[in-house]
């Protein structure tokens, strides 16, 4: 059979085009940042594992932000601690995310204690400043009483693509495993994904979602939701909200009139108002609870992505900052990567040989 060149150059670019749908098309797109949900939603309806067959170690999750800090750390205090030291020290910290004001903080004190306590050892030396550090985070040993009211009422805020739908996914999963009723109250009516992203998860947990149409007033919603969780007689409500950037003071505002609408309801709701924080935006992070904090009291603060890039360091200042219990951090995508946060755990394993 004789192809004319004009056929063989068809047939080129019809397989070119072929191979470029299947593989290259989703390269191609970069994802503007108002996209993120619609990719959420596209990872959140990745098949979920029946059984929570290899949840994510603390440890192993936290590799990263650990090698960094340990190997750093190593030798570090060999000399004793001195102010060639103490410079080495501060970049250390600084590059793992623990922020100038706390990074300062921790060096006086480091200083001032190892004269106080007389260590000069590098073992002893490496312990106080575990100690140190450790010490700013013991506000996150709060316990809340989930017991109380029915239902409890927790309120997700933070910006945009922090995790908030996804931590709600993965707090229904972890309530229903603890023999706990759940319902999902949609409150970021702001875009239609948002809503869909929520039921997907109500879905999967086979929960109940309170949702109205996209643009419909959210406090509403959630006001809603509550009561139909009080006539169920459900125990957890998990409240979403919009976390657009394109207009704080709407935001704001809008954040404002749930806290007042939900406090008109006679449960004493919201009872945990959870402050979702990427924790790979950085020092980011402290600007962004500064901000929603003006509009609506947290109660806690859930740290995503500490399986990414994340340093870790940020918890550090955000405690000692804010003075807030860091309930959970998130350490992937699936239900089942959510821990709640155990201080102790969290410094051992920054603090870890990375060779292990
Ligand atoms: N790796 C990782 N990804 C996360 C984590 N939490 C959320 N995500 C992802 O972050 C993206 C945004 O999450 P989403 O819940 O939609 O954020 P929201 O805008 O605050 O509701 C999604 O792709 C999630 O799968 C986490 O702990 N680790
Ligand atoms: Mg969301």
């Amino acid at each position: 059979m004789i192809f004319d060149p004009l056929m063989l150059i068809g047939i080129a670019v019809f397989v070119a085009f072929i191979v470029w749908f299947m593989f290259g098309r989703k390269k191609a797109a970069p994802e503007a940042p108002d996209q993120a949900q619609d990719s959420a939603r596209e990872s959140i309806t990745a098949p979920l594992a029946d059984e929570v067959a290899e949840p994510v170690s603390f440890f192993k999750a936290l590799s990263r932000s650990r090698s960094q800090l340990s190997n750093s750390l190593k030798g570090l205090f060999s000399g004793g601690f001195d102010e060639e030291i103490r410079e080495d020290l501060e970049a250390v910290l600084l590059s793992a995310d623990v922020g100038v004001e706390t990074t300062d903080w921790v060096l006086e004190t480091l200083e001032e204690r190892s004269k106080q306590e007389g260590i000069s050892d590098p073992d002893g030396l490496l312990k106080l400043l575990k100690d140190i550090l450790a010490s700013t985070l013991s506000a996150a040993e709060v316990v809340v009483d989930e017991s109380l009211n029915t239902p409890h009422v927790i309120l997700m805020i933070g910006v945009n693509g922090v995790g908030k739908t996804t931590t709600i996914g993965k707090l229904a999963h972890r309530y229903q495993a603890d023999g706990r009723s759940v319902l999902l109250a949609a409150g970021d009516t702001f875009r239609a994904a948002a809503v869909e992203q929520l039921k997907t998860w109500g879905e999967r947990n086979g929960v109940p979602v309170i949702a109205q149409d996209t643009g419909a007033d959210s406090a509403s919603v959630l006001y809603d939701a509550c009561e139909s969780a009080k006539a169920r007689g459900t125990d957890i409500v998990l409240a979403d909200t919009a976390g657009r950037l394109q207009n704080k003071a709407n935001l704001m505002n809008e954040l404002e009139k749930i806290g007042r609408v939900l406090g008109k309801l006679d449960i004493g709701a919201p009872h945990e108002v959870l402050l979702v924080l990427d924790a790979g935006t950085g020092q980011n992070a402290i600007s962004q609870a500064r901000e929603f904090s003006k509009a609506i009291q947290a109660t806690g603060l859930v740290l995503t992505k500490l399986d990414g890039t994340a340093k870790g360091g940020i918890v550090f200042a955000l405690s000692r900052e804010f003075g807030l219990p860091i309930r959970y951090v998130g350490l992937g995508e699936k239900a089942e990567d959510l821990r709640a946060f155990d201080a102790t755990a969290f410094v051992d394993a920054m603090f870890a040989e990375a060779s292990e």
